[in-house]
């Protein structure tokens, strides 16, 4: 929505020069113009543009926004201005209130998913409170299951680490929307399994009013060390911040992150692999900073898809058939702990509690990364680790 209207705004010049001269009279024209000039001279006078007006008008309730410690020593530029205006009533504006809420299941994948089969068993009875779309980035995918035929949506190709992973996830977010009934979108790969049953993987996300995004602070070379000094002024780097791509987001901010273009922009140009010496990855960083820093109260700094990093490589762990047993997903669904390894020169671990609606609960409704040979086991299995 923002990044249409800032669109239209840019295209204005453009389109007014290549038009005719319009087949108004002359008279009425200069009217109109007059009339325009007046509107936008009263409204500038009421309202002038200015970071702390700005805030009286736009905000009937509490400012905080515009008083953040980062916002408080200078001018905000005018696309800020505008950003926060709109980001502001999107918040404000009550929920959208769906007798039929459905989760979204967004699928960020190559190709064929293997655990289609699994997700089948997954959605199987519950039809009408979720909805699937697919982004295939490599080959047009193989689906097995009805709940997945005919949901590819178009997609583009997706690099490991750069713009183009955001710019899937941005795409999956906007088809989702165009159904007022989506009210949380989970974004999923091909190797996430679900860890509960479909009621309670429903429950634990319609009745919150809060994003799953992981987010926390890493002052290590993994994480505040890919900043750079050109996302300023917007971005400074405190406000820069880590998390897992894997999230489930509320239908809000999937609306605030389709229409942003200002932070995602400071993002496309000045985070990516390889760039000024550092290797800096669009996908952990953009969300976690952008909504920690519209919204801080309304992410639980927490993802709801489990993966193992505790081995401190490159990628995280992946499991293997002979991983799975009952006694091993048992755990996995039961974890209440959230843990994040940062990469400080201390190699500080940050443990926290898993919080639901001010209740310690299990984190973890999805997990990752499952090889597709573990299918077979999880598919034997599922009703029986499930059932917990
Ligand atoms: C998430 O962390 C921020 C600090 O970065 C904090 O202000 C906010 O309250 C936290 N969110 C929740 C739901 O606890
Ligand atoms: C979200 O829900 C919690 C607990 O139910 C409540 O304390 C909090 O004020 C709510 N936050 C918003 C932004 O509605
Ligand atoms: C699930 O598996 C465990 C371990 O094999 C077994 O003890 C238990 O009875 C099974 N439960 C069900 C409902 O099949
Ligand atoms: C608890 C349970 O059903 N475990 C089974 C999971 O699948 C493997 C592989 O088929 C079986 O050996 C386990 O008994």
């Amino acid at each position: 929505m923002l990044r249409a209207w800032q669109q239209s705004v840019k295209d204005m010049p453009v389109m007014s020069g290549l038009r005719k001269q319009p087949h108004l009279k002359r008279p009425l024209w200069i009217i109109i113009l007059v009339t325009f000039v007046i509107i936008f001279l009263i409204t500038a006078y009421v309202f002038p543009l200015s970071s702390s007006t700005a805030c009286y008008i736009f905000s009937s309730g509490d400012c905080s926004l515009y008083h953040q410690p980062s916002f408080r020593s200078r001018e905000l530029t005018d696309e800020e201005t505008v950003s926060h205006v709109v980001i502001r009533e999107i918040l404000n504006a009550p929920p959208i209130q769906s007798k039929n809420s459905k989760i979204a299941f967004l699928y960020l994948t190559p190709g064929t998913l293997p655990f289609e089969p699994l997700w089948d068993m997954f959605f199987r009875g519950h039809d009408g409170r979720f909805s699937v779309y697919v982004h295939a980035s490599r080959e047009k995918p193989v689906h097995s299951s009805d709940y997945f035929i005919g949901r590819d949506i178009r997609s583009e190709s997706v690099a490991w680490g750069k713009i183009s992973m955001v710019d899937a996830e941005r795409r999956l977010l906007a088809h989702a929307l165009l159904d007022p009934d989506n009210q949380q979108f989970v974004l999923l790969s091909d190797s996430c399994v679900p860890l509960h049953n479909f009621d309670y993987v429903y429950n634990y996300l319609i009745h919150t009013n809060v994003s799953f995004l992981d987010c926390f602070v890493d002052l290590g070379p993994h994480g505040t060390g890919r900043y750079s000094e050109r996302m300023m002024p917007e971005i400074e780097r405190a406000a820069f911040k880590k998390g897992s791509q894997w999230f489930s987001m509320k239908r809000q901010h999937a609306i605030i992150v389709t229409a942003d273009s200002l932070y995602y922009t400071k993002f496309r140009l000045y985070c990516k692999p390889n760039f000024e010496g550092r290797n800096c990855y669009a996908d952990e960083h953009y969300l976690p900073t952008f909504l920690n820093m519209i919204d801080p109260g309304g992410i639980a700094n927490r993802s709801v898809t489990y993966v193992d990093w505790s081995e401190g490589k490159w990628h995280p762990r992946s499991f293997r058939a002979q991983d799975i047993t009952f006694e091993f997903l048992k755990n996995l669904a039961s974890i209440d702990d959230s843990i994040h390894f940062t990469s400080d020169p201390k190699r500080r671990v940050v443990i926290g509690p898993c919080l639901w609606n001010n209740v310690k609960r299990p984190c973890y409704l999805f997990a990752r990364k499952f090889y597709p040979e573990t299918l077979n086991r999880m598919l034997i299995n599922f009703s029986n680790y499930t059932a917990l």
